[in-house]
């Protein structure tokens, strides 16, 4: 997160990184007790079953200890069919199925999901382990953060971040002030309004650069049917 203020874990109980050989890749939300929501992009081309990602709860800091029941295998990905990783972001969306469930996801650690249009120049959350301004390149320890956003109006995204790479119906834009957002590291994250679940961290112009970050749009058609049928048969 450029910008923003340190963040704590219980306030944002749902929110899960996910983990490759061990190593940090992407964050994640825990949606059920086995199933966590992310980004496409966030799985580098691998759908169907997994042997090699792991998904971390409850983690303040990215180095510190994990207790075994805060951590899960995945036991399959289900990537959106339509993402296209190599063309443009379009439908960035992804559902991890887990082994086995989190004890630890009752209530209080799930995260409900908004399939409701945001009102204009909503105030959103969004929070993660990414990349910060005073933290560059990378820092394997890296503390969570949250950051207040705005929703950008769909036209002004179109003509300023769109101008980059195409900005489609399943996308919105946010952005805070002084160039708050997201950067490398918060991908598959959490977007929140009133504490819903509204979108994933999806790309963006580096971040901090004053264009908007984009997210996955969870109220677009095809996103909510891809994210209800699946919880509906998998989780
Ligand atoms: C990334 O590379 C990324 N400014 C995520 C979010 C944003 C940019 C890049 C938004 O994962």
């Amino acid at each position: 997160i450029f910008g923003g203020d340190l963040a704590s874990i219980a306030d944002y109980p749902h929110l899960v990184n996910v983990r490759r050989r061990g190593q940090f890749k992407c964050g994640g939300s825990l949606i059920t007790p086995t199933c966590v929501l992310t980004a496409a992009h966030c799985m580098e081309g691998r759908n169907g079953f997994v042997n090699d990602l792991t998904v971390h709860a409850q983690q303040q800091c990215l180095g510190d200890l994990v207790l075994e029941e805060h951590v899960r295998t995945v036991w399959y990905a289900s990537v959106w069919p339509k993402f296209n990783l190599r063309c443009n972001y379009d439908s960035d969306i992804a559902v991890l199925k887990l082994t086995r469930p989190f004890d630890i996801a009752g209530k209080a650690s799930l995260v409900k999901l908004d399939f409701n249009e945001l009102p204009a120049s909503a105030n959103l959350t969004i929070v993660g382990w990414g990349l910060t301004k005073d933290n560059w390149p990378f820092n394997p320890n890296q503390c969570l953060k949250a950051a207040q956003v705005h929703l950008v109006p769909q036209q002004v995204c179109l003509t300023t971040i769109g101008s980059m790479s195409p900005v489609t119906e399943n996308m919105f834009c946010a952005i805070g002030k002084n160039a708050t957002d997201a950067c490398p590291g918060d991908s598959g994250g959490s977007i929140l309004f009133e504490n819903r679940l509204s979108g994933i961290v999806s790309w963006g112009n580096g971040c901090g650069s004053g264009y908007p970050g984009v997210y996955t749009r969870l109220s677009s058609p095809a996103m909510t049917s891809f994210v209800k049928y699946f919880i509906e048969r998998h989780c």
